[in-house]
């Protein structure tokens, strides 16, 4: 891996994102004209002390361009963070789909992944309670395909109509533009509580995958049911999974809360870090199949985007694996202009009538004509395929080819009929000839009324310690509503999913839970209001639980680029960080060294070592676990430093693991470890293996109810 890491591994698409690279070394100062500059400090002026000439075209050139540099934000996913990588596939499923990325096992398909928040500005902070996006692009030889997923598996509403209303209910507030990146707000509780199709996705939110510990830590999924068609032209429904390698970890909402003043910037840092380690980030591909004549066995529809398959009725058949192992060389011009678009699919993928997806294959392009200037974006470097492109459409802001020749138009003869058409034996598109008998109809399938059982199925999957974080993040969220006719019609619809969560919120808010909904509120937004009409008599129960929805239920057999902080003065015990730190490491995790002061830190073997941060400058929200070496006189002046206490206590609080050596007992001691001293996560004196053990856990949750006493 070094060997790859230190030559940056290349794929075709970085290769040909060379050929746009500016390499500013060794040369000197031009203008966009190439004319030499020799001052970028001072304006031309009427004398020394005069009035700045109009004349001054280096002054122009230099604060327009300036004037200019920002684009528009995207209007949701503003904030993002991108990468380089590839895919590869395990196996052939020819008998599923004709994608050439889909039967070629010898192929690394280049990919450009972003991941990103949803609400907030592209300067928010990555830790706000929201969904993720996951969206990657594949550069495959038949042209882009674009896979614009979340990390959770179901989304908001059922048709694209709603999309600028959901959007509108959850950015910040219009009058005062508050809050920022987050949906704890009075407009989006009216509207989920309004449209009770909402339920699923908004639980989802109120649960641990909201606040992951890493991008590299979350599931992805494309949502919406699409097909996979053979080369015999048969379609097969598909879902697509991402399972990352590393399981799937969360922080708690008290760290989220933290990691947000400390370090804002969290997981945009953890993923480009874990890249220039070489710790390169890797999830499997799952798709789920049904097959056509199975498409009205299930409980739900199958084009209902609020609902998901249950993993143990469909399972998830892995196929291949994509790795991110390259960023990009920069911010604006890669991840700013990256621009994905659902609608681009290749031969071997199509579409289904899931009305969302229907309003996405419009939405995408659009919103790039004013994002980007002009239909030319896919001549963006990063946009460009890495196949050609040739065909008649021309012009337009920011044209970059120079498209030759006498024609642009189809057919002709002139340029003997060229750009000529392919047929589909050689790959050309044809879309997939469903059978359609149908009025013309403004309306929802009444197949995708039932609002309640799938929220109901997570809820009841999830783990003792999940489901109190859904009632914390409920009872947080509503807390801050300021109407209590909403929180009281939200109490009313999370009393349909789960009885108990309701009651548990309510003695939050300090409410009682209502028997029924306010009339007016029904009146006020009309007969169809989704409250009235989508109460089902009774829940459906097609499974009592689903375990792969909980993240109990991941992976833990990896400490891979988990952040462990040591804490260390002067006098520290070498020989016992040197054997804790090599065992730490040799299981790919990252020792940090955290002391009383920034510069060097000198052990009891009279070494100097860098510290990587002082403590003043960090916060233990930051780390994954920490060790504590001995060295009398280290514990010693750890001991009267308070910022120590508060990280170990804040440490333990979040339920991480904690290792110290005989001396290091000292100074738990000094901390609420010693009520706990049998914890399982915390190993005194003990082999590295134990707290390897524990790191690997993520955390102990039996400890929970017991560090809530802890002040911190
Ligand atoms: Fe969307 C961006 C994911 C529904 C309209 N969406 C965007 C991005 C992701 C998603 C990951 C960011 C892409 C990037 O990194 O540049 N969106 C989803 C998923 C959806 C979904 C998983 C439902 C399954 N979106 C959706 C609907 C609409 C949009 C129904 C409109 C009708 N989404 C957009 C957009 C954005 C966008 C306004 C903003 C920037 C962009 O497209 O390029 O067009």
């Amino acid at each position: 891996m070094d060997q790859e890491k230190n030559s940056k591994p290349e794929t075709k698409k970085t290769e040909d994102l060379k050929a746009y690279h500016k390499e500013i070394k060794d040369t000197g100062m031009t203008t966009n004209q190439g004319l030499k500059v020799n001052d970028t400090n001072n304006s031309l002026k009427a004398g020394e002390r005069g009035a700045t000439l109009l004349e001054d075209f280096l002054l122009r050139e230099k604060i327009t361009s300036f004037d200019h540099e920002r684009i528009p934000e995207r209007i949701v996913h503003a904030r993002g963070s991108g990468a380089h990588g590839y895919f590869e596939l395990y196996d052939s499923i020819e008998q599923y789909s004709k994608a050439g990325i889909f039967n070629d096992t010898s192929r690394k398909t280049p990919v450009f992944v972003r991941f990103s928040t949803v609400a907030g500005s592209k300067g928010s902070t990555d830790l706000a309670r929201d969904v993720r996006g996951f969206a990657v692009k594949f550069y495959t030889d038949e042209g882009t395909w674009d896979l614009v997923g979340n990390n959770m598996p179901i989304f908001f509403i059922q048709d694209a109509m709603k999309f600028p209303d959901l959007i509108h209910s959850v950015k910040p507030e219009p009058h005062r533009e508050i809050p920022q990146a987050a949906s704890a707000h009075d407009t989006f509780y009216d509207f989920v509580s309004h449209s009770t199709e909402t339920l699923h996705n908004q639980i989802w939110l109120m649960s641990d995958r909201a606040i992951p510990r890493s991008y590299r830590m979350m599931e992805g999924f494309g949502i919406h049911t699409f097909r996979l068609i053979n080369k015999e032209g048969v379609s097969h429904f598909v879902k697509f999974h991402w399972k990352p390698k590393l399981g799937v970890h969360s922080v708690l909402w008290d760290e989220a809360v933290k990691i947000s003043g400390a370090d804002s910037d969290f997981h945009r840092r953890d993923l480009w870090d874990a890249i220039e380690a070489g710790q390169y980030p890797e999830w499997e591909l799952g798709i789920q199949v049904v097959a056509e004549n199975d498409e009205f066995k299930f409980d739900f529809d199958l084009l209902d985007p609020t609902k998901l398959i249950p993993e143990e009725l469909v399972p998830v058949q892995i196929i291949g694996k994509m790795t991110l192992n390259r960023n990009p060389e920069n911010f604006f011009a890669e991840t700013e202009q990256v621009a994905f678009l659902p609608g681009h699919i290749v031969p071997g993928i199509d579409f289904t009538n899931d009305p969302l997806l229907q309003g996405r294959l419009f939405s995408y392009r659009d919103t790039q004509l004013s994002r980007l200037g002009g239909p030319n974006f896919h001549q963006i470097p990063i946009n460009r395929p890495v196949v050609p492109t040739h065909n008649n459409q021309r012009d337009g802001m920011m044209q970059t080819e120079i498209p030759k020749g006498q024609t642009a138009y189809f057919p002709n003869s002139i340029s003997a009929g060229c750009p000529h058409l392919a047929k589909m034996a050689e790959g050309g598109f044809t879309s997939y000839e469903e059978r359609i008998d149908a009025r013309k109809i403004r309306t929802r399938s009444e197949s995708f009324n039932d609002h309640f059982s799938q929220p109901a199925l997570f809820y009841r999957s999830l783990s003792k310690w999940e489901q109190q974080h859904v009632a914390d993040a409920y009872t947080f969220e509503l807390g801050k509503c300021m109407q209590q006719p909403i929180q009281e019609r939200m109490l009313w619809v999370i009393a349909q999913i789960d009885e108990g969560l309701a009651q548990k919120v309510a003695k939050g808010l300090g409410l009682e839970v209502p028997k029924s909904i306010e009339q007016p509120i029904n009146q006020a937004i009309g007969a169809d209001a989704d409250v009235e009409k989508h109460q089902p008599p009774q829940k459906k129960n097609y499974l009592d639980a689903s375990p792969s929805l909980s993240q109990a239920n991941t992976k833990f057999d990896s400490i891979a680029t988990r952040k462990v902080a040591v804490l260390v003065a002067d006098g520290f015990s070498m020989e016992n960080f040197r054997k804790m730190s090599d065992a730490l490491t040799m299981e790919g995790a990252m020792v940090k060294i955290i002391a009383p002061h920034g510069g060097k830190v000198i052990c009891d073997e009279n070494m100097e070592h860098k510290v990587d941060a002082a403590i003043l400058t960090t916060e233990s929200v930051l780390y994954d676990a920490v060790y504590i070496p001995g060295g009398t006189k280290s514990i010693a002046t750890l001991k009267t430093e308070a910022k120590f206490i508060k990280f170990i206590n804040e440490a333990f609080m979040h339920c991480k693991a904690i290792a110290a050596d005989a001396q290091g007992q000292d100074l738990l001691d000094a901390t609420y470890v010693v009520s706990c001293k049998n914890d399982k996560a915390v190993s005194i004196n003990q082999e590295a293996q134990a707290f390897i053990e524990a790191i690997a856990q993520h955390r102990n949750w039996d400890r929970m109810d017991e560090v809530k006493k802890i002040p911190v």
